[in-house]
This record gives structure tokens, C-alpha cells and sequence, in this order.
């Protein structure tokens, strides 16, 4: 009997994912450019299993069900292309590739091109969940050539995660590199996410003097509520593990945070389309100011030590801290589903975004109960601009807001950064506010650079300019784009 599906990549990833396709009754053909590896996994973990192992493509195309599937689970980039080169003169028209890396979109969004000229399917998939999720269940997150999900359906439904009602987190995305977009502003989200909670334990720790066992306790009551999280329950977690002297570990912890690129190319494709994202791309230069190591530590002596204690009830700072937490996350999510809704009016991906929010409901990081919420925000209205106006979220802004300002004032007043949160209070203000002081902007412009403005008493689209100082001349700038 021929296989149902191959991979090629046997790292963590690309072990696990085979190991819960078996689970699922589907045979896997394995494979590795370094082949002792396939020889190692199927005596290894593989053993006793009806996974088979390929040392070579031809080996892999030899022993697969036409359409054939073969999935890559390699380090991005290159070496795609590359499987991609050698594998094209192996197979049949009709047949299908799925890239299921952390790639990069426009990547994705090129390969999907030149396969289908060449008759090839391509599958660009965003495989949520790591080790424990490719394992068990990921959440994933497939785009590209429609005609060949029907194929890779069943497979990837099957092994993905589920959500307490049994539906899997992993449906299809759209065209071209839709999956791989809808993945990195998966990732985007998990920075923001992150960030928030950091801000949450400095205030606790460096406002409000709490102990880590305190801190603690916070998490886990808060995992009790609107915010319940994977990323709330593993901070209750690391809050409480003792390092080996009976100390918490996560304070002998360097503060310098690591990237790998997913959030920064959220931020950038967020600047490309002109969508205010200030949340996540805050989130991100958190954890480039946080590399800055060296120098906060000489910052520190030069401008001297910041005293930060927050006065006053904790338990009620605590709950105040809650909200503005849950009301900031709001924001994120708010500001990363604007980017996916600009990114499928422009690439025409008609994005269903009821149905990425249960994707993510299950199997990746950034997993929560709040996403069950988003998916009915978008079931009542799918053309939703922003989730905030939604009335169950628009009930909690509103409900937060007074503790959120005072949250972000106190932060400001003592000095505890919190740039998520504080960026997510003046994004709201911004959006809620129906006149901005961008009359003043477009008139400097004019002023300096003749680059025109229109008027309120004049329809859209009827440019202006000005001689403000009565020595320009009366000739424009190209016309502006807002
Ligand atoms: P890695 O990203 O570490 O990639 C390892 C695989 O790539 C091995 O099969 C390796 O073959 C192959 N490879 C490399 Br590296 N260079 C190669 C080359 N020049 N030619 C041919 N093959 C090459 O594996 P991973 O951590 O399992 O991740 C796989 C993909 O899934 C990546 O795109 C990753 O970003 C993504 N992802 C990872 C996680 C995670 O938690 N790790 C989560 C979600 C998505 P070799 O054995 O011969 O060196």
C-alpha cells in the first residue's frame, strides 16, 4: 500500500507532525537530507509504527498515492526552493506541495505562481503549537491552491487541535500566501500578548512590592476569568517555579528578549498597508529596547534609579491592572484583525474571520477562551471593521476604562514601562475621536512643501494649497495619498 502523505524534514517539527498523522491511520513516507536521521526516527520514536522512511526524493515520489502530498517541514527560506527544484522533475501535474515552515508570505505567494505554471499545487501552511502542539494537535493554518484542499483536508483536520466543541483549528484560509499572512499575524498577536503580560508582572513586582508566590496567585485567578489563556497559565507557572536555591528561576533570568523575525514582519507589513498596529509593533521594540542591555544598565547609574512604588489598596490596583490588561488585548486583536481585513481586500483572499479566530482557538500559543468571543463578534457581523465595536467588547472597553487610565497614568507618574498597554489606551482615544489634529499636519505640509490639503467645507478629493507666506509661488506638489 502506498503512502498517504510524505514529509521531508525530521527536526521537531517534522517528527512530531508524523507521529500524530499515524496516530490519525494515515501512512507517512519520511524523509531527511540527512538520511542517518530517518534511520535514527524510525528506530526511534517511529518504531512500531506503519511510518516508512525514504533516502532519497525519487524513493519519497516512488511511494506516494497520486495526487501525491509531500509536506516540508524545513528551516524557511532557501531550502524550500530548493526541495522545491528538485522535487518539480519527480512529480506528476496535479500533484502537491505544502510548506509547512514559518515562511515568509510574499515567498509563499511566488511559489503558489510559478507551481501552478508548471501544473504543481502548492500549500502554504502556518503550523502552530510547537513541539507539544505538532505532536497532539496543532493549530494550522493552510493557503495557497484551492483546487488542492480537498486533497490535504481530511489529513489536516484530523490531526489538528480541537475546540471544546470538537471543531478543528484548521480550516482553509485563502489564495496564495494567505495562510502564511494569517500565521505571522498569529505570531504578531503572541508578541503582544506577551508583552502585555510582562508589563502586568513589572507593575505588580516593581509597583506594588508583591512577592512571586503573590504574583502567582494573580495569574491563576485571572486564568479564572475573561483572560483565561495558555500564556496566563504557563506566567502562573514560571512565577512559581523555584530555581534550585528555593529562588524564583525567572528572576536569574537575563533580560534581554530574543526574536525571530514573525513579529517584526507584522509590523513591516503593517507600515506597508498604512494599518496603525502600535501594539504589537510596540511589542516588538520592547524586546529590541530590551536587548539594549549594556546600555540600560549605564543608563540606569547616569540618570540614577527609579523609585516606582505604587501607593494604595493593592487588591485594588490588582483588579485595575486586570482591566487594563484584558482591555489592551482587546486593542491588539482589534488592531491585528484590521491588518488581515486590509491584507484580504487587497490580495482579494476574502479571509473568513470567524473562522481564524477558531483556528487559533486551540493547539498554538496564543490559544484562549476570549477567542470564542471573537469568532461570535464576526459570526453576528463578518464584515466587522473594528472589534471593539462589537457590543460585547465595546461593553468591556467601556466597563475598563477608568481603571486602564489610571493603570497608565500611574505608570507614567512612577515610571514603570508599559508601552502595550499605553499605546493600546491612546490607539482607542485616537479611533474614538473623530477630529485629530491632522488639520494642523496637512497644513505644514502645504506650508513647507506645497503638498496640498482638502477642506472641510469641500467635497473629498479637491486639493488645495496655500501660499502661507506670500513669497512661495502658487504651484503644488504632486497630489498626496491618505
Ligand atoms: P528546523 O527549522 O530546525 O529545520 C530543520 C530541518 O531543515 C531538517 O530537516 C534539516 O535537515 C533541514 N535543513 C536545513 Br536546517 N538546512 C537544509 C539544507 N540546506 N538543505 C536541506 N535541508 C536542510 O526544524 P523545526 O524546528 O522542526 O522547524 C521546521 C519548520 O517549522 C521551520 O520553518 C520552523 O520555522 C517552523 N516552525 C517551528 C516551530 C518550533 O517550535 N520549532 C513551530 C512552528 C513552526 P538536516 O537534518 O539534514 O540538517
Amino acid at each position: 500500500m502506498k503512502g498517504d502523505i510524505g514529509v521531508i524534514g525530521l527536526a521537531v517539527m517534522g517528527q512530531n507532525l508524523i507521529l500524530n498523522m499515524n496516530d490519525h491511520g494515515y501512512k507517512v513516507v519520511a524523509h531527511n537530507r540527512t538520511t542517518e536521521k530517518v534511520d535514527e526516527f524510525l528506530q526511534g520514536p517511529a518504531k512500531g509504527t506503519n511510518i516508512v522512511g525514504a533516502y532519497s526524493l525519487q524513493e519519497l515520489v516512488d511511494k506516494l498515492e497520486s495526487p501525491r502530498k509531500i509536506m516540508l517541514m524545513v528551516r524557511a527560506g532557501d531550502v524550500v526552493d530548493s526541495f522545491i527544484d528538485k522535487l518539480v522533475p519527480l512529480l506528476d501535474k496535479g500533484d502537491i506541495i505544502i510548506d509547512g515552515g514559518n515562511t515568509n508570505f510574499p515567498d509563499t505567494n511566488r511559489r503558489v505562481a510559478t507551481l501552478k505554471e508548471k501544473g504543481i499545487h502548492f500549500i502554504g501552511s502556518g503550523v502552530s503549537g510547537g513541539e507539544e502542539g505538532a505532536r497532539f494537535g496543532p493549530s494550522i493554518m493552510p493557503g495557497g491552491s484551492p483546487e488542492a484542499w480537498p486533497f490535504v483536508k481530511p489529513i489536516f483536520q484530523a490531526i489538528s487541535a480541537k475546540t471544546e466543541n470538537n471543531e478543528p483549528c484548521c480550516d482553509w484560509v485563502g489564495n496564495d500566501g494567505a495562510g502564511h499572512f494569517v500565521k505571522m499575524v498569529h505570531n504578531g498577536i503572541e508578541y503582544g500578548d506577551m508583552q502585555l503580560i510582562t508589563e502586568a508582572y513589572q507593575f505588580m513586582k516593581d509597583g506594588l512590592g508583591m512577592t512571586h508566590d503573590e504574583m502567582q496567585s494573580v495569574f491563576i485567578e485571572w486564568n479564572k476569568t475573561e483572560l483565561n489563556s495558555y500564556l496566563v497559565e504557563i506566567t502562573s507557572d514560571i512565577l512559581g517555579y523555584k530555581d534550585t536555591d528555593g529562588e524564583p528561576l525567572v528572576e536569574k533570568i537575563l533580560d534581554t528578549a530574543g526574536q525571530k523575525g514573525t513579529g517584526k514582519w507584522t509590523g513591516i507589513n503593517a507600515l506597508d498597508m498604512g494599518i496603525p498596529l502600535t501594539l504589537i509593533t510596540e511589542s516588538v521594540f520592547a524586546r529590541c529596547l530590551s536587548s539594549l542591555k549594556d546600555q540600560r544598565v549605564e543608563a540606569e547609574e547616569l540618570f540614577g534609579k527609579k523609585e516606582s512604588i505604587v501607593e494604595g489598596d493593592k487588591q485594588v490596583w490588582i483588579e485595575a491592572l486586570r482591566q487594563a490588561l484584558l482591555a489592551s488585548k482587546i486593542i491588539s486583536y482589534a488592531q491585528g484583525f484590521m491588518l488581515m481585513r486590509e491584507a484580504s481586500n487587497e490580495n482579494g483572499w476574502d479571509l473568513n474571520y470567524g473562522n481564524v479566530a477558531l483556528m487559533w482557538r486551540g493547539g498554538c500559543i496564543i490559544r484562549s477562551a476570549f477567542l470564542s468571543n471573537i469568532r461570535d463578534a464576526y459570526d453576528i457581523d463578518p464584515e466587522l471593521s473594528f472589534l471593539g465595536s462589537d457590543s460585547y467588547f465595546k461593553g468591556i472597553l467601556e466597563n475598563s476604562m477608568s481603571a486602564w487610565r489610571k493603570v497608565a497614568a500611574k505608570s507614567m507618574e512612577v515610571g514603570i514601562p508599559m508601552p502595550s498597554m499605553t499605546s493600546a489606551l491612546t490607539f482607542l482615544d485616537g479611533y474614538t475621536t473623530a477630529r485629530l489634529p491632522a488639520n494642523l499636519l496637512q497644513a505644514q505640509r502645504d506650508y513647507f512643501g506645497a503638498h496640498t490639503y482638502e477642506r472641510v467645507d469641500k467635497p473629498k478629493g479637491e486639493f488645495f494649497h496655500t501660499n502661507w507666506t506670500g513669497k512661495g509661488g502658487d504651484v503644488s506638489s504632486t497630489t498626496y495619498n491618505s
